[in-house]
């Protein structure tokens, strides 16, 4: 199964048109990918009009060539930067977009002296994210089974979760199961936070031990076939007091009302009211300290942001966490988090665990 890289150059291929573009400097590995297949992390592309020509040094040359198709490749002789420009000089371009939250001052002084007085450099920023957004169905079938997986690894911990155990076990045991059940890596560092440390929503692993009556939330997903997947589930080990099923009761509330609210055509500030708006009626919003969601794709975060007041539409191909929480400090937090699919006609909740509260 190949991933469509040539339409996908000719999708850009219109957007430098309509902008009057004769290229775009692509200088992010995912961005790569999706244009080449190119998996290196050394590189610059240039996509024009006519077609893409991947500049990168001596390490990657076979990979590249292995791994792309319809693609020029330049083995860089002095800097990349350099040599990029070099590259661009000779091919006569003028009119250079670039992004301008991807290439650094100094990047862009090197590779702006290098291909000439002539050069004409434009602002482009979220080009390409804009196309990464809207995934195709190759896309969403790699997405599923990364969520798919994602859950099967985090009800597969469960069983570890017995008074005594580390955060640090748990995650290590997380990450040994991404990588034996086939996923590249985890899409970020797993989050394992026991207690009081589950109200801090990116806690990083400690030795703290769990112990009897306290909060579990396990955030988690894997890179498989390059796609991302993004899960959260918060469990209780013991038996939950009143408030936290209360407090837990409320964000599943919250979470159904997000998921709900996604379909084509809403903005995704309303997916994040819903969200919000459930929890402002529990009295729980100023425990509420991040947005609803983000977008998911080749990386674990991207475009749409799914916060306050974000006017993107959703349209068919996007694809989304919806992740409330409540996080009451000194106490414990609890998040439930899903990866979301926008289709013409319907949503698709990618994620397959069930989310009622669990007690250990
Ligand atoms: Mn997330």
């Amino acid at each position: 199964m190949s991933l469509p890289f040539q339409n996908r150059r000719r999708a850009l291929s219109k957007r430098l048109e309509a902008s009057r573009l004769d290229c775009l400097l692509v200088g992010h590995a995912p961005n790569w990918f999706y244009f080449t297949g190119f998996t290196g992390d050394a590189g610059l592309l240039v996509v024009s009009r006519s077609g893409a020509t991947l500049v990168t040094d001596g390490r990657f040359n076979v990979q590249a060539k292995q791994e792309t198709s319809g693609t020029r490749i330049v083995v860089q002789k002095v800097t990349l930067f350099e040599a990029a420009g070099q590259f661009l000089r000779e091919a006569g371009f003028r009119r250079i977009g670039f992004d301008p939250t991807q290439l650094t001052v100094a990047q862009l002084k090197v590779v702006k002296r290098a291909a000439g007085k002539r050069c004409q450099w434009i602002p482009a920023p979220g080009m390409v994210e804009a196309l990464r957004m809207c995934k195709e169905p190759v896309e969403i079938a790699l997405m599923r089974k990364a969520a798919v997986l994602a859950g099967e690894i985090l009800e597969g911990v469960l069983s570890l979760l017995m008074p005594g155990v580390r955060e640090s076990e748990v995650a290590a045991e997380i990450e040994y199961q991404m990588r034996k059940r086939g996923a590249e890596g985890p899409s970020f560092p797993s989050i394992v936070a026991f207690g009081e440390r589950s109200a801090l929503p990116h806690a990083r692993p400690t030795a703290k031990r769990l112990g009897k009556n306290e909060l579990v939330v396990l955030d988690l997903g894997v890179i498989l076939g390059h796609y991302c997947s993004d899960m959260t589930r918060t469990v209780y080990a013991g038996r939950a007091p009143e408030r936290v099923r209360r407090w837990y009761a409320a964000v599943l509330e919250a979470e159904q009302a997000a998921i709900a609210a996604v379909r084509a055509g809403a903005t995704c500030g309303e997916v994040d009211a819903a969200a919000r708006g459930v929890l402002a009626g529990h009295r729980l919003e100023r425990y509420f300290v991040h947005s609803t969601g983000h977008g998911l794709g080749l990386e674990v975060h991207e475009e749409p942001r799914v916060a306050r007041g974000q006017k993107h539409q959703l349209e068919s191909g996007n694809v989304i966490t919806i992740e409330p929480g409540v996080y009451v400090p000194g106490v414990g937090g609890i998040r439930i988090e899903d990866d979301v699919a926008v289709h013409a006609d319907r949503s698709e909740v990618l994620t397959r665990v069930p989310r009622d509260l669990i007690e250990l």
